[in-house]
């Protein structure tokens, strides 16, 4: 399976991918997560990627693209993975596209977490006294539904009209959204 999972900041993308490529034995594949270790450790990309991040902004398109190409390219891409917050602009969306062309593979599934506003800010200011991520301040998570709002949610109808989406209701305890997800791929849960 060569799955997309979208959704705005706060929907459960990260949690639910964790659970999601276990159970269907695939790599899990966060660009968030990528940054956030290249800002770790000091990296090139890190030191770039980090006053976008802070801002609520995206990391700019060449940068973004390049890494996710590096890391498809690698052996254990071969037989699926689990893209988490990538595509997230119209030139990325083109970007997989080719990536995936090129090894005369397609995508199976898109799937959008939906979750009302209210919910993610409140789940992102938690996660923010728990764990400090720098880009988890009130008025940078609101950038960031903003930016997201913009850029990323009109993408899901692009694929919409390939008939790759699978609109699926973030709401409600972890374990409830994972089955949700899983039944509306069709695997076992
Ligand atoms: P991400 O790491 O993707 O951050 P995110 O959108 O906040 O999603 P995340 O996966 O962390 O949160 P989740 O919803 O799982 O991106 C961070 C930044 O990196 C971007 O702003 C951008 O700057 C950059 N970036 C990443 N990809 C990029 C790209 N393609 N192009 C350009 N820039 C890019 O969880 C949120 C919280 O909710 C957690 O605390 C979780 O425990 C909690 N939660 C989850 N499910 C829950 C549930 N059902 N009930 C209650 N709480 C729940």
């Amino acid at each position: 399976m060569r799955l997309v999972i979208m959704g705005p900041p706060g929907a459960g993308k990260g949690t639910q991918a964790v659970v999601l490529a276990e159970a269907l034995g695939i790599p899990h594949i966060s660009t968030g997560d990528i940054f956030r270790a290249n800002v770790t450790q000091g990296t090139p990309l890190g030191l770039r990627a980090k006053s976008f991040m802070d801002a609520g902004e995206y990391v700019p398109d060449d940068v973004t693209n390049e890494m996710v190409r590096d890391r498809l390219s690698q052996a254990d891409c071969g037989h699926g993975f689990l893209l988490d917050g990538y595509p997230r602009t119209v030139d990325q969306v083109a970007e997989l596209d080719s990536m995936v062309g090129a090894v005369g593979s397609k995508l199976s599934k898109v799937v959008e977490l939906t979750v009302d506003v209210d919910e993610v800010v409140s789940r992102l200011v938690r996660r923010s006294s728990e764990q400090g991520r720098s880009d988890d301040g009130e008025d940078v998570i609101r950038r960031r539904l903003e930016v997201y709002f913009d850029a990323t949610a009109p993408l899901t109808a692009v694929y919409d009209d390939r008939g790759l989406l699978i609109k699926v209701s973030g709401m409600g305890a972890v374990a409830d959204v994972s089955h949700r997800v899983l039944e509306a791929l069709g695997v076992d849960a």
